[in-house]
């Protein structure tokens, strides 16, 4: 086993592989930026090293900085957490080539081969895993795009070859659209994996997302450890995971767990991984009723990385993951066998995002966590790297941590999971605690029939504002008032009982927060000319409909002009953004009288981009 391992990343993440490492009695190596220079990894690590300024391409994600990490502290292993680095096969490749360092991950061509779409499709069918029905080889002129629809039925999916994760994928609806969006398609796999190669794949409207977790060592043993259901989604973001999945009988639940198997010995893929699947709904289903193996469930792609919701796995199959990818990178054998593989009960991860849902799920742009109260008890775990008074670090994402619950089955960890939920304590950042304790009285959710498609498309956004009112800590922005709201609790005693009183009051000067009457914390308001620029755009004002950013970005098309008029729905720019192009509407009809940005520029969120009157 190695004596000392580097950790690549930040976070709860970290945190999580150091306390593997420690109980595997391996010293620990933290990486950090300027931003994270009191970060709790860095406090966890028995030796830290800055590897740069806070942007993430010039500290975690310089190949070089972090490696001369690992020379410098003899490190004998790194391990790249999800993000970052860790789906990066020429970092791999490196790492392997590093003398007396080892890559925690599956091989730099594993990677590389899982990461080419069409070159994994191919792997899947030989393998007898189903794929979508589509092309295994790169498509170049729209008329194939139409030709693929007139056969199979639209929509259809054009994806990148170097794509994933919801990135240079385009959705086609019908021939008049194959021009553009092949194009769009294209552009997107050039400019974020150097590959403008796009494969088809029929586009199914409402599917759920089944994934696989997988582990393989380097002596032929591959074991399934079942799956977990992610169709809880938001733009592509997961934000609860559970498993089993409440949709799938335990035939086709087997089904795929050994589909995923198979397609992992068939790639000679090693260590820890994830198979992920479409699996179609059926419209007529019954509450109650499952999914079973007539239910068509196809792969999609190989995730090369742990993943964020690993947890919940563990939780099921009480093995540590983490330590079974430093263990088999050690080149041990798995020490368990398939039939060995248990799983108990039901489990389900909640991420804890410092944003505010009701706001669009609007990042914090600050803030101090000046309480900190996380939930405990029986099967409650938190896997988490802030403690109460640390200050929020907005330059990367806005997870600060997640919460695990496991119950003997979906209803005790549902009912568990309200009552940890309603248990977090936390004041001076606004979270989604709000929006998982609407998700868990939410009949879709409860009954299990969610798919993909509900949150972007059927839940009502005024339920999120409501829940935000009811269960947020938050008294600004989501008041959707400017005027300032003072708060404070106080505890009084009537007749020897105690009573809870919040005290309101509007337009009074702010009191410092962290006083002992703990006064709600919100959102921090942006500081006037300050970076984060509500007011960057000056002469942006009330009077006209202002386009703003969503999140910071690049501008890579403005469509309008001073002068134009638009209708509600246009699209008036294009932003790229979370390596994404983003089309930026217009939400209500009008003439353009200002256009604040031109091509190239880089906007932060909230800056004025269009004005219309
Ligand atoms: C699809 C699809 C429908 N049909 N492919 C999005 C993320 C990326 N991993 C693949 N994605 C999808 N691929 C075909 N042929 C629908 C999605 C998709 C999706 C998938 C999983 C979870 C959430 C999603 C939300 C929107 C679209």
């Amino acid at each position: 086993m190695f004596d000392k391992v580097l950790v690549a990343n930040r976070g709860e993440i970290a945190v999580r592989v150091m306390r593997a490492c420690e109980e595997l009695g391996i010293d620990t190596v933290a990486v950090y930026s300027e931003a994270d220079k009191d970060s709790g990894h860095v406090r966890y690590a028995d030796e830290a090293y800055n590897v740069g300024p806070a942007r993430a391409a010039d500290s975690y994600l310089d190949h070089e900085a972090v490696i001369d990490a690992a020379k410098k502290a003899d490190a004998d292993a790194i391990h790249p957490g999800y993000g970052f680095l860790a789906e990066n096969a020429e970092f791999a490749g490196k790492v392997e080539e590093t003398e007396g360092v080892t890559w925690v991950g599956p091989s730099a061509d594993a990677m590389e081969q899982l990461g080419e779409k069409t070159h994994a499709r191919k792997t899947m069918r030989d393998a007898e895993v189903p794929i979508v029905p589509g092309t295994t080889d790169p498509v170049e002129d729209p008329e194939e795009v139409a030709a693929f629809g007139d056969e199979h039925g639209y929509p259809v999916a054009i994806k990148a070859e170097g794509g994933g994760g919801g990135r240079g994928m385009k959705v086609v609806r019908g021939p008049d659209e194959a021009d553009d969006q092949l194009e769009s398609a294209k552009r997107e796999g050039e400019a974020y994996f150097d590959n403008d190669n796009v494969y088809l794949e029929r586009y199914l409207e409402n599917p759920r997302h089944i994934e696989v977790q997988i582990v393989a060592d380097h002596h032929g043993n591959v074991r399934h450890l079942g799956e977990r259901d992610c169709s809880l989604q938001r733009r592509h973001q997961k934000v609860i995971e559970e498993g089993p999945s409440p949709a799938l009988n335990d035939e086709l639940r087997e089904e795929i767990a050994e589909a995923a198997r198979r397609g992992a010995d068939a790639a000679g893929y090693t260590n820890a991984g994830t198979f992920e699947f479409l699996v179609e709904e059926d419209e007529n289903r019954e509450d109650g009723e499952l999914l079973g193996p007539d239910a068509n469930f196809y792969f999609l792609e190989v995730n090369t990385r742990i993943q964020v919701e690993h947890t919940v796995t563990e939780e099921l199959t009480d093995i540590d993951i983490v330590k079974s990818q430093l263990r088999v990178a050690a080149g041990e054998e798995l020490d368990f066998s398939q039939d060995e593989v248990e799983l108990e009960g039901h489990s389900m991860e909640f991420r804890i995002n410092a944003e505010n849902a009701a706001d669009d799920f609007a990042p914090a742009t600050g803030g101090t966590l000046v309480t900190y109260d996380p939930p405990g008890g029986i099967g409650v775990r938190l896997d988490d790297a802030l403690r109460q008074g640390d200050d929020l670090v907005t330059d990367y994402d806005s997870m600060i941590a997640k919460l695990i619950v496991h119950g003997a089955d979906r209803e005790e960890c549902i009912a568990r999971s309200k009552r940890a939920l309603a248990e977090y304590d936390i004041e001076g950042i606004p979270t989604i605690v709000p929006f998982h304790r609407l998700m868990l009285q939410d009949d879709a959710f409860v009954s299990g029939t969610h798919t993909t498609k509900y949150l972007d498309h059927t839940l009502d956004p005024e339920r999120i504002a409501e829940a935000q009112e009811k269960w947020g800590t938050e008294t600004d922005s989501a008041a959707g008032d400017d005027e300032e709201v003072v708060e404070r609790e106080f505890t009084v005693e009537v007749n020897g009982k105690r009573f809870e009183v919040d005290l309101e009051e509007r337009g009074a000067a702010a009191i410092p927060a962290g006083n002992a009457g703990g006064a709600s914390g919100g959102q921090k308001p942006r500081p006037a000319g300050g970076e984060s620029g509500d007011d960057s755009a000056s002469a942006a004002d009330a009077e006209g409909q202002t386009v703003t950013a969503e999140m910071q970005g690049t501008i890579l098309d403005v469509k309008v002009a001073e002068g134009d008029e638009v209708s509600s729905g246009d699209v008036v720019c294009v932003l790229e953004a979370m390596k994404m192009e983003n089309d930026v509407v217009a939400d209500r009809g009008g003439t353009v009288t200002q256009v604040a940005v031109g091509e190239g520029d880089s906007v932060d969120m909230g800056d004025v981009l269009i004005v219309i009157e």
